[in-house]
């Protein structure tokens, strides 16, 4: 997104009287409140403009949209703690629907501001575009701005139907209200003293209420308490020390949560290595800073294979398609290590360099960098554009990096010899990988036991992946053989989770999947070749199948990440009951149909279907694989973070992680029923 331009603040009329670069009594601030019209007018228009085009300033009026506006005003906040005066943000989802964001920042200054006299800088701060924390100039210590598009707490303003603000400051307590997109309602008053904590110091800080106007998001306003808690987590761990809260008033019976990292990114590593076996028990840690630019890098390495465990940010963003941050430390990282390896002898003169993906391998890295103005390029805008981030994260690492690794010679020797056993496994799998890519070339191109469908034109064309043999039998006789192809898969797949790439390429249920799909695998997937568009598994709602389901799950996400994330992968659901209703059947997906049912039909009798193998082919096709009939679920990733993180868990090594997470998240069938 670019940044859009405030019309309002240049265009504003300078003021010919000279005004006072602070006003901190009660009397003047209301005084000069009262005449400020002229300013008002233009200002309006400003927050007008926010109104007309929302998704301009927020991205869309969807749910992402809505959450950005709680983004925006907690992101001042965070400014506020990295200028080293703000320890807490606690954000509490107010039962009538509003937010409140408080902390204890040093509150937005209340005197009149220098450029648009006779507003005060509050006003300024909530009624135009941009003004956020950035008029303050070099004093302020904002050179460096969290905000996420840096728009500012103005569109937040102009997209709710009600903003209060309470503001303290040098202990007094002041307020101020909005209505209707940003129009005053109270303009700022000192209202009394601030509250005191025990000790007699009046409490500091801002607090930011509002109401989001459901005339502008029509998809709802209600707030989702698990996306709120995902960033604040994140923002914590990129924030040491910083303290988020969330309280939710919508409901009794949840528990309120809070995050504070004291070790920052140190601790973001060893969180996302906690259901990993760590290699070493060090995490890895160094900063830098350059012309208006900083970066912070933690790392560490796991026994595990994954080789995509590098996460960046860019002030608080997380830069998913990464960018000059991750080259440079990419880059960086490959000739770092590969010096040292031949320093120490462990590569000798004859051997190949390691490449970046064997010392990757196992590696979790996080890369936090904070610039002045950011440029957010790429498809999703997360990709960091700035050439000179790149130089300064390659220098940092060149040098601390090296440093590290003279200082932990233990843990260094660990870490080259994992990346040797790394490079010989990747030349394993690159041949496996040749072999399969020539039996797909001579003519044995596809699977023996797919029953392909007559369409070559992937956008009609739907891949069955049925488990076990018989019901691939049961599916080949109900499906329509022109758009559907049927693959039976047996037993259970190779858990790609817990083996070295060159394993993957010698499984032939893999080899049948890789070869059926006809895209290629691994760096190598091209998404352009899949011949379907809808990959379809079909496993029975038991625990084996629910295994089968997180397995094949697990292989597409590793290995043909963008089919899942173009979402062309589905899980079936056949269903659990079936009734007899007169002369034909009708069957119910689950319990709460079931229980709907039998709410409306007293009498009905059910019989539950145990397995695909149990029903025929005229039963398969009306319950699960006619496009009219069934229902599917779509599957979609949602942070590379957290599914990182969740298929870790459900398929790696630790069992004590999986047992509590299964716990945990009993009641959450995104991740036990998929
Ligand atoms: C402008 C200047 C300063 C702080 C802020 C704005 C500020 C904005 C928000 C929004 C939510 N919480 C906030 N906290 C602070 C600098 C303050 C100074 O120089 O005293």
């Amino acid at each position: 997104m670019t940044s859009p331009e405030s019309e309002a603040g240049s265009d504003a009329p300078e003021s010919e009287q000279n005004a006072p670069e602070s006003i901190e009594s009660a009397e003047s601030i209301a005084a000069v409140s009262e005449e400020y019209s002229a300013e008002n007018i233009q200002v309006l228009e400003g927050l007008e403009a926010v109104r007309k085009r929302p998704g301009m300033y927020i991205g869309s009026t969807g749910p992402l949209g809505l959450h950005h506006l709680v983004w925006e005003v907690v992101d001042n906040a965070v400014d506020e703690a990295m200028a080293g005066h703000c320890s807490l943000i606690e954000v509490r989802l107010l039962a009538d629907g509003g937010v409140e964001v408080i902390d204890d920042g040093r509150g937005i200054p209340v005197g009149v501001h220098p450029k648009f006299a006779p507003l005060t800088a509050a006003e300024v701060v909530l009624t135009v575009l941009h003004a956020g924390g950035k008029f303050g100039g070099d004093e302020s210590g904002y050179k460096v701005s969290g905000g996420l598009h840096g728009v500012g707490v103005s569109v937040v303003n102009a997209l709710s139907t009600r903003v209060e603000v309470e503001i303290d400051r040098e202990g007094r307590r002041h307020y101020m209200s909005f209505k209707d997109g940003g129009s005053p309602d109270e303009t700022l008053r000192e209202v009394g003293p601030s509250p005191t904590s025990d000790d007699g110091t009046p409490h500091r800080g801002t607090t930011v209420r509002f109401w989001p106007d459901p005339t502008i998001f029509k998809e709802g306003v209600v707030f989702t308490r698990k996306t709120l808690m995902e960033r604040f987590q994140t923002m914590a761990f990129l924030n040491a020390g910083l303290e988020f809260r969330l309280y939710d008033d919508r409901a009794d019976d949840v528990e309120d949560v809070s995050f504070r990292y004291d070790g920052g990114l140190r601790d973001f590593v060893r969180h996302l290595n906690s259901a990993k076996e760590e290699l070493f028990d060090v995490i890895g840690h160094f900063t830098e800073r350059g012309d208006g630019e900083e970066v912070e890098i933690a790392f560490s390495w796991n026994t595990g294979f994954q080789s995509d465990g590098i996460h960046s940010f860019a002030n608080g963003i997380s830069t998913t398609e990464g960018g000059m941050h991750e080259e440079g430390f990419r880059s960086a990282l490959t000739g770092t290590v590969n010096r040292y390896a031949r320093s120490r002898n462990k590569l000798k003169e004859k051997d190949d360099n390691l490449a970046g993906e064997d010392i990757r391998e196992g590696m979790t890295a996080i890369i936090s960098v904070r610039l002045g103005e950011p440029q957010f390029e790429g498809q999703t805008k997360s990709k960091l554009g700035n050439v000179s981030v790149r130089s300064l994260v390659t220098k940092a690492t060149n040098e601390k990096l090296a440093e590290w690794l003279e200082e932990h010679p233990k843990e260094a020797g660990l870490m080259v010899d994992k990346a040797i056993q790394a490079q010989r496994g990747r030349i394993a799998a690159m041949k496996a990988r040749q072999t399969v890519r020539k039996s797909a070339l001579s003519g044995a191109g596809l699977p023996g036991k797919l029953a392909d469908c007559q369409s070559k034109n992937p956008h009609e064309s739907e891949l069955f992946i049925v488990e076990g043999n018989s019901a691939g039998g049961t599916a080949k006789d109900a499906r329509d053989p022109y758009s559907q192809a049927i693959l039976p898969i047996r037993g259970k797949i190779l858990n790609v989770e817990r083996a070295r790439p060159d394993r993957i390429f010698k499984n032939t249920e893999i080899i049948s999947l890789i070869q059926a799909l006809g895209a290629g695998i691994g760096e190598d997937f091209d998404l352009e070749k899949a011949r379907y568009h809808k990959i379809i598994l079909l496993a029975d709602a038991d625990v084996d199948g629910s295994h089968i389901r997180t397995l094949l799950l697990t292989f597409f996400f590793r290995q043909m990440r963008p089919l899942v994330e173009a979402g062309f992968v589905y899980v079936a659901q056949p269903p659990l009951y079936s009734s007899q209703a007169g002369r034909s059947k009708v069957y119910l997906k689950d319990d709460p149909a079931r229980d709907a049912y039998k709410a409306e039909n007293p009498k009905a009798e059910f019989a539950r279907l145990k397995g695909l193998g149990e029903m025929d082919a005229s039963e398969l096709q009306d319950t699960t694989m006619d496009p009219e009939l069934r229902t599917l679920l779509q599957v979609t990733v949602e942070t590379a973070v957290k599914a990182d993180e969740i298929f870790a868990i459900l398929m790696g090594e630790d069992v004590e992680s999986r047992k509590a997470f299964i716990q945990n998240n009993a009641d959450d069938v995104r991740f036990l029923d998929i």
